[in-house]
């Protein structure tokens, strides 16, 4: 329970994103910083691990009946984002200290699947592919940003036009996906009353979907993680995992819009790495996009924590930075390794406040926000370090740890103090709180 006191904040009337005006409301909570990531389009910068990533993806999958879509704009509507895929009205994604909303019926999509609809309903080929920049809300560390980056396919078979040889198409289309010599654990069941079935698919199509999916994803992450173990070799690397072949596991999972639902993790450097949510699609969304008597699968996979393992970068904001040290060193179609170039020491500076009651609360991703924004790329972490409610008073205090750091340059104590004076205004203007 957060109360962010709107009036002292300037929202403008109209927000400008991507060339389009949109009117502003009470729901209304795009930063300016957030607004400039909106305009990078990494995925699309051919020499930019994320988009080197995207092609490797595309290329592995040209031929194989898929539509490549990579030029969808970050704004969507609340239907598409959550309502067109069964989010529950309560559901804690659509809260705005989880999501950043252009207005009440207009958001930043926090994933791929907000096209889904879109893309089922326009695209000619069996399947799509499709890369675009994401954005929530989220703490600020070396594995988490507010925008990022994923890459969601689908496919789809109509049984309309398959009639009694859907079973044998299903077949033949499995028998097409190129074989690796990945290690697959899969100790589930295709589906069972915990991860269950739809009423409107038999069990048959349902495994055979299954299947398809699992296969195309494995596929997939095989692709990937070899060449990235060939650069590895390449840069001189000896190790006895570079010639082992690639283990996998499956394990069930839930997405409202998907059921079954899995995720599949990639043994990597000796842990188990979460990669991609997956899922045979719910009639309701094939339906709702005007698609009858089909049936098919759906998977979702971040590709900035994978870009990271493959081309050695330690911190996911590098990706976001200006300097030509960072983006020189990458080449279109190559995985390479980072080389670190000089890091700047971090100045860590406390903020701590009591509010009067737990139920005024500074929520953490409010706290964020205000902190990203007055200080932007300059922070290398925020930590809540120490929270306690006086047992008499009720009054609750929180203390948070900022460390400023510049992945560019040294800070100095004078700009540090600047920057957490503004921080103090700020949070002492937007919330009922005593600084201490
Ligand atoms: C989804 O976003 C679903 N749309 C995936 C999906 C698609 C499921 C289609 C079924 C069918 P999830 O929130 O788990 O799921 O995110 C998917 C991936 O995005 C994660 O596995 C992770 O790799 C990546 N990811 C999530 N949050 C962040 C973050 N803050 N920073 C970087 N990567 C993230
Ligand atoms: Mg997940």
């Amino acid at each position: 329970g957060c109360r962010l006191i709107s009036t002292k904040q300037s929202i403008p009337a109209v927000l400008t994103i991507n060339g389009k005006d949109y009117k502003t409301d009470s729901w209304t909570n795009i930063t300016p910083t957030i607004q400039g990531l909106t305009e990078r389009s990494l995925h699309l910068s051919e020499s930019h691990p994320i988009g080197i990533l995207r092609s490797l993806i595309e290329e592995r999958f040209n031929g194989l009946g898929y539509t490549f879509y990579n030029d969808f704009k970050p704004v969507v509507s609340t239907y598409e984002n959550f309502d067109s895929l069964g989010f529950p009205i309560d559901h804690p994604g659509r809260a705005k200290t989880d999501t950043y909303y252009v207005n009440e019926t207009t958001l930043l999509r926090t994933h791929t699947s907000a096209h889904e609809r879109e893309c089922f309903t326009s695209c000619t080929t069996p399947g799509y592919f499709i890369s675009a920049d994401v954005y929530r809300k989220d703490e600020i560390d070396r594995t988490h940003y507010p925008a990022f980056h994923q890459m969601e396919g689908g496919r789809i078979w109509s049984r309309d036009e398959y009639g009694d040889k859907l079973e044998s198409k299903l077949l033949e289309d499995i028998a097409k996906i190129p074989q690796t010599d990945i290690i697959v654990e899969d100790s589930h069941p295709p589906f069972e009353d915990s991860n269950p079935k739809q009423d409107y698919m038999t069990d048959r199509e349902t495994e055979l979907v299954g299947i398809h999916l699992k296969k195309t994803i494995e596929l997939l992450v095989n692709e990937v993680f070899n060449e990235a173990k060939k650069s590895a070799k390449l840069a001189g690397s000896e190790e006895p995992y570079l010639n082992e072949p690639l283990k996998v596991r499956w394990s069930p999972d839930y997405f409202p819009w998907t059921s079954p639902s899995w995720e599949i993790e990639v043994w990597w450097k000796g842990e188990w790495l979460e990669c991609c949510g997956c899922g045979v699609v719910r009639e309701q969304v094939l339906t709702n996009s005007g698609i009858k008597n089909t049936i098919g699968w759906a998977f979702g996979i971040g590709l900035d924590r994978v870009a990271m393992l493959l081309f050695g970068i330690p911190d996911i904001r590098l990706f976001w930075t200006l300097d030509e040290r960072f983006h020189k060193q990458f080449h279109n179609g190559k995985i390479s390794t980072f080389k670190p170039y000089s890091k700047y020491p971090g100045t860590i500076r406390d903020i701590a406040f009591w509010v009067p009651s737990v139920e005024e609360k500074v929520h953490i991703n409010d706290l964020m926000e205000i902190v990203r924004n007055e200080a932007g790329d300059l922070i290398e972490s925020v930590k809540l370090v120490d929270e306690f409610t006086h047992p008499k008073t009720g009054r609750n205090s929180q203390c948070y740890r900022i460390n400023y750091q510049s992945m560019d340059r040294n800070l100095t104590n004078e700009e540090v103090n600047l920057l957490q004076d503004s921080i103090r205004d700020t949070v002492r203007a937007q919330f009922n709180v005593e600084l201490r």
